[in-house]
């Protein structure tokens, strides 16, 4: 018999008291789902992340019928780039670099278009927006904060893309106690195999960074 708070999941059955769950959407923006954005411009293929959407939007909808604390990220910089270290700046495939100007405004900078969560997951009144300068949402954020003042436990986390922003983040939080589950279907990545592995890496042994599991599991446990 399933208990009612227990995710289905690899390496094994995940509990979590309904309380002290919330849900983390790591950087779900149009700079890197959408033509001219950040993503495209370190040379990717951005439809690949699509798949991710539907999912996400399901169990979104659920964890807000649920109750849960909800967060959503978004990856960028201030306009004057000063929060933006050099190193990461003069990286990147092509002649454009972070805080030009494309068809969504400018790359990866907060304001702009591009930096903006896609509509289909838009964040609605009293779920925090966090805005982060690196890959994991715990640095240089109040994140660790606002999760602690909840007593916060166990996070889902989705979002893109797999093995860069959302693996760092359950990385981060795996080292700061939190007990992360990751739902396969809600996360994707430019490079598919990089998905597969990065998934595996957290399941690996015995769950040494979290669980993985999928959207219609999670979705059932929270019901
Ligand atoms: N390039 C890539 O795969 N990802 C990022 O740069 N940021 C996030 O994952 N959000």
């Amino acid at each position: 018999m399933i208990s009612k708070h227990e995710i289905q999941a690899e390496p094994y059955p995940l509990q979590f008291d309904p309380k002290y769950i919330a849900l983390v959407i790591i950087d779900m923006q149009r700079d890197f789902l959408e033509l001219g954005g950040f993503g495209a411009m370190l040379g990717n293929d951005v439809s690949l992340l699509r798949s991710a959407i539907l999912p996400c939007q399901k169990l979104l909808q659920a964890a807000r019928a649920a109750g849960l604390f909800i967060i959503h990220t978004r990856e960028g910089h201030r306009p004057d780039l000063s929060d933006a270290p050099p190193a990461k700046l003069n990286r990147g495939k092509g002649t454009e670099r972070i805080g030009d100007i494309g068809p969504m405004g400018r790359i990866l900078i907060r304001g702009e278009a591009g930096h903006d969560i896609i509509p289909d997951l838009a964040p609605i009144s009293g779920e925090p927006v966090l805005d982060k300068p690196g890959k994991g949402a715990f640095y240089q954020t109040d994140l660790e904060l606002l999760l602690k003042n909840k007593n916060i436990s166990t996070l889902i986390v989705c979002g893109v893309t797999t093995e860069v922003c959302v693996h760092t983040t359950v990385r981060e939080a795996n080292d700061r106690g939190f007990e992360c589950v990751v739902p396969a279907d809600c996360t994707a990545s430019y490079f598919p195999e990089f998905h597969e592995v990065a998934l595996r890496m957290i399941a690996a042994q015995g769950g040494i960074f979290g669980w993985v599991s999928d959207s219609n599991a999670i979705i059932h446990a929270l019901q």
